[in-house]
């Protein structure tokens, strides 16, 4: 099942990441330039480079055996981030963000901070316009422990601007996030973490 899974979804990202790549430059400098983009939406490419990457190896936390790869690069629209996780409970939903602080040092993880927030925003889920920058959709995993996610994250970018995720921390929760709670989203313990470096 995994075997087969894994070069499925490897391709999908592939297809992705190229499509995205084709002719993304001019696209990047025509929004970093347009006076009617959003603030956010300014943010994240006047400092980003299209195609940038960065990536965080998740380690362990609170005693589990969650682990895993994410990997964020730069496209006009926003960061395409890219999960792999092994080791969660089967069959379960768990929160999962960009923290503001890039240390995992702490064995549950609260070194990592409050979710990144560079823009002052509540707390919510990242299609509305109200939410954190280091927002990101649940995780589920499968039956046998694992998530494979992808999601173009709209508020966040790879580079040196104020949004970047490099030098952050990625963090799973124990629980769902409720996308309301503040501003948590009350998804309790830190099982996973990750150091985010540009790569
Ligand atoms: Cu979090």
């Amino acid at each position: 099942m995994k075997q087969v899974l894994i070069p499925l979804a490897a391709c999908v990202a592939a297809t992705v990441v190229l499509a995205g790549c084709s002719g993304s430059g001019k696209s990047a400098s025509a929004s970093s330039s347009a006076t009617g983009a959003s603030a956010s939406a300014s943010a994240a490419s006047s400092s980003a480079t299209s195609g940038a990457r960065a990536a965080a190896a998740l380690q362990p936390k609170s005693g589990t055996n969650t682990a895993g790869t994410v990997t964020f690069q730069q496209q006009p629209g926003g960061v395409l981030m890219t999960a792999a996780i092994t080791g969660l409970p089967p069959n379960t939903v768990h929160g999962f963000h960009v923290h503001e602080k890039g240390d995992c040092s702490a064995p549950d993880a609260m070194s990592a901070g409050g979710h990144f927030n560079p823009g002052g925003k509540p707390h919510g889920q990242m299609t509305t316009p109200d939410h954190h920058a280091g927002d990101m959709n649940n995780i589920t995993a499968d039956s046998s422990g694992n998530a494979r996610v992808s999601m173009l994250l709209p508020s966040l970018s790879v580079g040196t601007g104020a949004n970047s995720v490099i030098g952050r921390a990625v963090v799973v929760h124990k629980d769902p996030d409720d996308y309301k709670t503040q501003p948590t989203g009350n998804a309790g313990g830190r099982i996973a973490c990750g150091v985010v470096a540009a790569s």
